[in-house]
C-alpha cells in the first residue's frame, strides 16, 4: 500500500480507530456520490457506506483520497465503509448560496496543484482567491499555468502570477507541446498525492491522460464563445501514475467561496497586512480614515489598486460567511435551549404529580 501513500501516520490513525477483526485500512480511489472504489492490501473493490454512516446525516462522507475503515464482503460483493480516518489536509469551499455550508473539493493531498489556464481563465484575482484557500488547506500549494502553447507571452503572465503568489512554486506548461512537463512530473513521487483543482476546461484531465500514457479520463473541448469548460469530469478519482505518485483529478470548480477558516487573507496579502499595521486607527477599514497607510500606498503607487480591491472584496465575503455561520450556530443553540426548557418543564410536571 506504500505506493498509495500508506505510511506510519496512516497506520497510527488506523490503530486509533480500533477497528474490529475482519476490517481493513483502505484508501478511496473514486467517489460517485453513493458508490465508491477503494483499494486495500487485497486489491481494489467496490464499496458503499455502512448503514451507520448513512444514518449519521451530519457525519463526514468519504471522498476520493480519504483513508477509511472498511469491511470487505466475503463473497466479493460490495465492501462496507464504516468510518473515515482524520484528514491531514482538506480543501473546502463555501457554498455561495448558503454561506456556512461547506463542500469538500479534495482531501488528503501533499500538494495542491491549482491549475489556471493562460487564456480567458487567467486572472490575478482568481489566483489570489484560490491561493488563500489553498494555504489554509494543510497541503503545499503549487500554481500550474496551463495551455502555454495558446499564449503569446506566457513568461509575462507567469511573472505577474509570481508577483501575487509569494512563496509558491509557479509552473507554466502545455500538455500539447510537453513544455514544462518535467517540472510537473517532479511533484509526483512514490506515495505522494497531488490534488489537481481548477475551473472546468483548464486541462486537468488532459494532463492526467498525458502522465498516465492513455485516456484514463474523459476530456472535452472548451466552448468557442468564452473558452469555458463543459464540466466533463463529474467525480473525483485518484490515479496511480505508471512512474509512481498519485494524481487526484477533480471536477471543475464553478465558484470558489471562501470558508473563513484561519487567516486565509493574511497569508496571501502579507503586504496589505503590513501596511495596515501602521494605519493611525487600530480598527481602520482602509476606506476613508485619515492616516490610513493602505490608502496612502495606493496613492503613491506602491500598492496596486486591483490588488487592494481584490483584498477588500474577499474581506467582505469572509465577514459575510462568518456572520452567517455565527447565525447558524446561534439558531442551533436556540433550538437546543428550547428543547431543554421543554424537557425540564415536563420533568417538573411529572414530579409534581
Ligand atoms: N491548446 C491546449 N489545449 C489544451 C491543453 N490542455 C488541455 N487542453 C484542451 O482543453 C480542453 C479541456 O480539457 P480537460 O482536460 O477536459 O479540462 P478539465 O480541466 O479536466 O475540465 P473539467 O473536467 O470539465 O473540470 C480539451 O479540449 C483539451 O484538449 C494544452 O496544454 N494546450
Ligand atoms: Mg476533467
Ligand atoms: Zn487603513
Amino acid at each position: 500500500m506504500g505506493e498509495y501513500g500508506y505510511s506510519q501516520r496512516i497506520e497510527e490513525m488506523y490503530a486509533g480507530a480500533k477497528a474490529a477483526e475482519g476490517f481493513v485500512c483502505a484508501r478511496v480511489l473514486a467517489d460517485y456520490g453513493l458508490g465508491f472504489v477503494i483499494v486495500a492490501e487485497a486489491g481494489e473493490m467496490d464499496a458503499v457506506m455502512s448503514g451507520g454512516m448513512l444514518a449519521d446525516v451530519s457525519g463526514i462522507r468519504p471522498v476520493a483520497g480519504d483513508w477509511v475503515v472498511a469491511r470487505p464482503a466475503p463473497e466479493g460483493g460490495h465492501a462496507q465503509i464504516t468510518g473515515v480516518l482524520p484528514r491531514f489536509s482538506c480543501l473546502e469551499r463555501a457554498d455561495t448560496m448558503v454561506g456556512w455550508k461547506k463542500t469538500v473539493v479534495a482531501a488528503n493531498f501533499d500538494y495542491l496543484i491549482i491549475m489556471i489556464s493562460m487564456n480567458a481563465n487567467y486572472g490575478l484575482n482568481r489566483i489570489e482567491r484560490m491561493l488563500s484557500a489553498a494555504r489554509a488547506s494543510g497541503g503545499v500549494p503549487v500554481l500550474a499555468l496551463s495551455k502555454a502553447d495558446l499564449c503569446a507571452d506566457s513568461a509575462k503572465l507567469a511573472g505577474r502570477a509570481e508577483a501575487v503568489a509569494a512563496g509558491v512554486d509557479v509552473i507554466t506548461f502545455s500538455s500539447v507541446t510537453g513544455e514544462g512537463m518535467a517540472k510537473i512530473m517532479s511533484y509526483f513521487r512514490k506515495g505522494v498525492t497531488c490534488a489537481v483543482v481548477g475551473s472546468s476546461g483548464v486541462g486537468k484531465s488532459t494532463l492526467l491522460n498525458r502522465l498516465m500514457g492513455y485516456e484514463a479520463a474523459k476530456t472535452a473541448t472548451v466552448r468557442q464563445e468564452d473558452s469555458k469548460g463543459r464540466h466533463t469530469t463529474t467525480y473525483r478519482a485518484l490515479h496511480l501514475l505508471p512512474e509512481g505518485g498519485l494524481f487526484l483529478d477533480t471536477p471543475g470548480i464553478r465558484a470558489f467561496g471562501l470558508t473563513a477558516e484561519g487567516d486565509e487573507l493574511d497569508s496571501t496579502f502579507t503586504d496589505i497586512k503590513e501596511l495596515a499595521s501602521s494605519c493611525r486607527f487600530g480598527d481602520c477599514s482602509h476606506t476613508k480614515e485619515p492616516g490610513c497607510a493602505v490608502l496612502k500606498a495606493i496613492e503613491e503607487g506602491e500598492l496596486e489598486e486591483r490588488r487592494y480591491l481584490s483584498y477588500m472584496r474577499m474581506a467582505k465575503e469572509l465577514d459575510y460567511v462568518r456572520a452567517s455561520y455565527d447565525r447558524a450556530v446561534w439558531q442551533e443553540r436556540k433550538k437546543k435551549g428550547k428543547a431543554i426548557a421543554k424537557f425540564s418543564k415536563e420533568l417538573n410536571k411529572t414530579k409534581g404529580k
